[in-house]
């Protein structure tokens, strides 16, 4: 078994020590951050969908393997995010109201400001007056919105429409499992991230720097 592997076990065993523990391991053998985040960090918790959807397990299991991912990305966050990037705009992100994931959009926000971004977190259940005030008080280039159910679907689809009434506004990113291009177009937010990479490309895009 290679050390990738043997990370996406530990997370799904939840074992945080050893999940740290491989992803350094990972780092010293070569491999690069996208790569542990992908095949070990994220295939873990792609194994653990599947079983939490079948009630083979349950939440304590699941929180249990997120933290695990969570004390490996601790590990990466360092190759991903360079500090002497220069900044090229703002960022606020959160997850809407009623919506309690936050482990994609913290890998957003890595990707994010490892590619020089500066990104206010909201954090999680964020009511559209707080997306709001974070505008009036950040004056941000971007607005991300995740959602990870598909009730919550619908609280983004609220969201997104107030904050396409400010004037002037930022552009409206978003993403989460559920979330479509079809979906993005529908509720006319300006741009849809399948994943943490592929935001930070369009991140840029959408402030014009690609
Ligand atoms: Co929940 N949950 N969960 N859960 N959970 C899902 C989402 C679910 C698909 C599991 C299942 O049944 N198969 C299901 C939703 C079903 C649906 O809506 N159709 C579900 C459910 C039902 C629930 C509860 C209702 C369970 C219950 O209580 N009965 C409950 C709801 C709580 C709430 O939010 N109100 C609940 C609770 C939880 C936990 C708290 C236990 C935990 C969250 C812990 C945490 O986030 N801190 C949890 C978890 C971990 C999951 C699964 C297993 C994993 C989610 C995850 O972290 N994936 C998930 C099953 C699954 O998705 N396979 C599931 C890894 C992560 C890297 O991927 O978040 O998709 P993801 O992020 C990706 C992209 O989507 C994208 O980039 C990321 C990185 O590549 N992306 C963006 C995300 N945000 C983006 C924003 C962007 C751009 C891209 O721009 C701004």
């Amino acid at each position: 078994m290679n050390i990738l592997e043997q990370i996406r076990d530990a997370v799904v065993e939840g074992n945080a020590g050893q999940v740290k523990e491989f992803a350094q391991k990972a780092i010293e053998e070569g491999f690069g951050a996208a790569q542990i985040l992908d095949e070990g960090l994220i295939g873990g918790m792609n194994i653990i969908g599947p079983r939490f959807k079948n009630n083979e397990i349950f939440i304590p299991e699941v929180l249990k393997s997120a933290r695990a991912m969570h004390a490996g990305m601790d590990v990466i966050k360092p190759l991903i995010v360079s500090s002497d990037i220069q900044e090229k705009g703002t960022i606020v992100i959160g997850t809407v109201a009623g919506d309690l994931h936050d482990i994609g959009k913290n890998m957003v926000i890595m990707m994010l400001e490892g590619s020089g971004f500066k990104v206010i977190d909201l954090g999680i259940n964020v009511p559209t007056e707080k997306f709001v005030k974070a505008i009036e008080e950040h004056q941000p280039q971007i607005m991300g919105l995740s959602a990870l159910l598909t009730t919550t679907m619908k609280q983004m689809k609220n969201t997104v429409e107030t904050l396409l009434t400010l004037e002037p506004r930022p552009k409206i990113l978003i993403g989460g499992a559920p979330i479509t291009q079809k979906f993005c177009d529908e509720i006319g937010a300006d741009a849809y991230a399948a994943d943490a990479a592929s935001a930070a490309e369009i991140a840029n895009m959408l402030i014009g720097s690609n």
